[in-house]
């Protein structure tokens, strides 16, 4: 992590716990929205992720079914995390940051701000003519690129629709603390009553949506909003790095019909797909080395879904 700009090189997983080693995870430092949308598009707007980072995918599948791919461009790091962070580089699908010139993430947030203190996390939405960073979360980018950025959608989606506002919010609350950061709080659990803690909530969650979606074929409401986006990015994660590193390993979403008949619907939708890169997520989760020292992936799991996936499985 920077500590006052300066890169500090010890990187634990675990950013912080609570007295009963409870995972806690930072907030967000950057967090502006956009007023203007014409003049930040004049300016450059540019989006950095790791195809491993569930909420950095949030952001891509946005982008791509709001219809903001020609608008908003890509760079994307190499899946695994290096002693100086998020690396730009030549893995297949990784961006070499040329734009830019900078090999690691962490100079983004010093050129932000040359005192920086935290953690050097993707993704980042990026100001291309004033070299900043204009917001680092992923929930807030995903607000910017729906509402702020309506103006210049080239799609009619509506991810977040003001009649269905207070259901997704709760929706949103409903899977955050279980599921979105409950794999990462079983899988960087630093005693056994966190990590049961954890677990427990984790498939009592997806027991209730198994049941949502043994009726519903959306999160909320009868169309795709941002909450089946979130929801996404952690089921699609779950057998083929969570399930096996996080030890989160009760039952796979392949175990579950109705929420593997969800999955296929979406991941058969472009934007899904083309956003989701197996062996990016493969390989990222499995070279954190506090949870596997040797880095080694393993070969499986292999899904009926990959099928579905045009690259990188
Ligand atoms: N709250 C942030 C969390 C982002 C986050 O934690 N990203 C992880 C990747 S999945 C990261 O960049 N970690 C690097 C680090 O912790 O040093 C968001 O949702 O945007």
């Amino acid at each position: 992590m920077l500590v006052n700009g300066v890169w500090e090189r010890k990187w634990d997983p675990v950013q912080k716990q609570d007295k009963k080693g409870r995972f806690i995870r930072q907030s967000s430092a950057f967090t502006k929205r956009i007023d203007d949308p014409h003049a930040a598009l004049e300016d450059g707007l540019r989006l950095y992720v790791a195809y491993i980072c569930p909420w950095a995918t949030r952001a891509l599948i946005a982008r791509s079914l709001l219809g903001l791919e020609e608008a908003v461009s890509v760079e994307v790091v190499e899946p695994a995390l290096t002693d100086f962070g998020w690396r730009f580089g030549d893995f297949p699908g990784a961006t070499n940051s040329q734009v830019q010139s900078v090999e690691f993430v962490h100079q983004l947030y010093t050129m932000t701000d040359p005192e920086y203190t935290g953690r050097a996390t993707v993704p980042i939405l990026w100001n291309c003519k004033n070299n900043n960073i204009i917001n680092n979360e992923s929930a807030d980018i995903l607000r910017i690129f729906n509402d702020d950025l309506r103006p210049i959608h080239q799609s009619l989606v509506n991810l977040y629709p003001p009649a269905l506002q207070n259901e997704i919010d709760m929706f949103n609350d409903s899977i955050y603390n279980s599921l979105n950061n409950g794999v990462y709080q079983a899988g960087f659990a630093s005693t056994q009553q966190a990590y049961n803690e954890a677990v427990t909530a984790i498939f009592s969650r997806l027991g209730k949506l198994e049941e949502h979606f043994s009726v519903n074929q959306y999160a909320v409401g009868q169309k795709l909003t941002e909450s089946d986006i979130r929801l996404f990015v952690t089921l699609i994660r779950f057998d083929v790095a969570y399930h096996g590193l996080f030890k989160t390993n009760l039952k796979r979403i392949a175990d579950y019909p109705y929420l593997s008949g969800y999955l296929l619907r979406l991941l058969k939708l472009d934007a899904f797909a083309k956003n989701t890169r197996i062996d990016h997520i493969k390989t990222g989760y499995y070279s954190i080395k506090a949870l596997n020292p040797s880095m080694i992936v393993p070969a499986g799991p292999i899904l009926g879904w990959f099928d579905l996936l045009q690259e990188g499985v």
